[in-house]
C-alpha cells in the first residue's frame, strides 16, 4: 500500500508496477520522473487521461479500470435523467423555500405540456453518445422505464440489443433526441465533440447530461444555449475545471444539475483485474484493458 496523494517513498522507486488510483496530477508527473523502472500501470479509473497526460516513458504500459465503474456511472446517470425528467430539481427548490410547487404535482396528463420537463422517460429518444461498457450498462436500464435507445461509437451496428450509430448518423439522431447522454473519453478527437453546433441541432425540449469527460463538453456554448432557452437543461458531472471554480458561469446557469464528479469513483471488482493482469503480466501474456498510446 502507498499514500497515492504523497511522493512513492524513496525505497519503493524501483516499482515495476505502479497501481493508480486517485493520484493527484502532482503525484503522477512525480512518478513519472522518480520510477525509472515502471514497465505497466493499472489505472482504477474508467478514463485515464490524467495518466496518459502525466509524461510517463513509452514503454511503459497503461491498462484502465475499464468496466469497474459500470454499474456506479450508470446508476448515477440513470438518476440524473429521472431528476432530469421528473425536475426533480425544482421540487427540492422549492421546498427549500418552504413552497407547495402546485405546478409540479397535481393531476397531471403523460406528457404535460405545462410541465417544465420531459415528464417521463416512457417514450424518450435518449441517444448515448460515447458507447462502451458503461452505455451498455445504462441502456437497459433505460428501456426498462420505455426510453428509446441509440448509442453512437465509432464502430455502428448492434451492441448488447441497442442499435449503434456511427458519427455521421448523428445529425439525423439529433434532431429527434430528448436527452443527450455524454459518457465520451477524453482524447484529442473527443474534445469539444458537445459543441455549439451539436446543441443547436438538438430540439429546445431536449436535455444533455454528461458523466464522460468534461474537455468533451463546450461549457461555453452549453451556458449559451440554456440562457437562450434552445436547450431544455442539462446535467452535468465532469467539468472542464475541476473542482468547478467558485466564479463560473456555470454555477448561474438556469435549468443546470451539477454533480461534483460524483457517478465512478466506486471500482468495482478492482481486487479481481488486479489479479488477472498481474498473472498475465508475469506470464508474459497480454493485459486487459490495455490503453493505446
Ligand atoms: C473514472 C471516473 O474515470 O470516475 O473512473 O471519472
Amino acid at each position: 500500500m502507498y499514500d497515492a496523494t504523497s511522493p512513492v517513498p524513496d525505497e519503493h522507486t524501483d516499482a515495476e508496477v505502479l497501481v493508480v488510483w486517485g493520484n493527484p496530477r502532482g503525484q503522477l508527473t512525480d512518478s513519472a520522473t522518480r520510477l525509472t523502472r515502471l514497465r505497466w500501470i493499472q489505472a482504477l479509473a474508467a478514463g485515464p487521461d490524467v495518466i496518459l497526460a502525466a509524461g510517463f516513458a513509452p514503454e511503459v504500459r497503461v491498462t484502465s479500470g475499464r468496466s469497474l465503474h459500470d454499474g456506479p456511472v450508470a446508476e448515477h446517470t440513470l438518476a440524473l435523467a429521472l431528476t432530469a425528467v421528473r425536475r426533480l430539481d425544482l421540487m427540492h427548490d422549492a421546498q427549500r423555500s418552504g413552497r407547495w410547487a402546485r405546478e409540479l404535482g397535481g393531476v397531471q396528463s403523460a406528457r404535460p405540456s405545462t410541465f417544465p420537463g420531459l415528464g417521463t422517460l416512457n417514450g424518450a429518444e435518449v441517444t448515448i453518445w460515447g458507447f462502451g461498457s458503461i452505455g451498455q450498462r445504462l441502456a437497459p436500464l433505460l428501456t426498462a422505464l420505455g426510453a428509446n435507445v441509440v448509442g453512437v461509437a465509432t464502430t455502428p451496428g448492434t451492441r448488447a440489443g441497442v442499435p449503434v450509430i456511427a458519427a455521421e448518423g448523428l445529425p439525423a439522431r439529433l434532431a429527434e433526441t430528448d436527452i443527450l447522454i455524454g459518457i465520451l473519453p477524453a482524447t484529442p478527437a473527443t474534445a469539444h465533440a458537445i459543441s455549439a453546433d451539436v446543441l443547436t441541432q438538438l430540439p429546445a425540449h431536449a436535455w444533455v447530461i454528461n458523466v464522460g469527460r468534461g474537455a468533451t463538453l463546450d461549457e461555453d456554448a452549453l451556458d449559451h444555449a440554456l440562457r437562450s432557452g434552445t436547450l431544455a437543461g442539462a446535467a452535468l458531472d465532469v467539468f472542464d475545471r475541476e473542482p468547478l471554480p467558485d466564479g463560473s458561469l456555470l454555477w448561474t446557469t438556469p435549468n443546470l444539475i451539477i454533480t461534483p464528479h460524483a457517478a465512478g469513483g466506486r471500482p468495482q471488482g478492482a481486487e479481481a483485474l488486479i489479479k488477472k493482469n498481474l498473472a498475465a503480466y508475469l506470464a508474459g501474456e497480454p493485459l486487459l484493458n490495455l490503453v493505446e498510446r
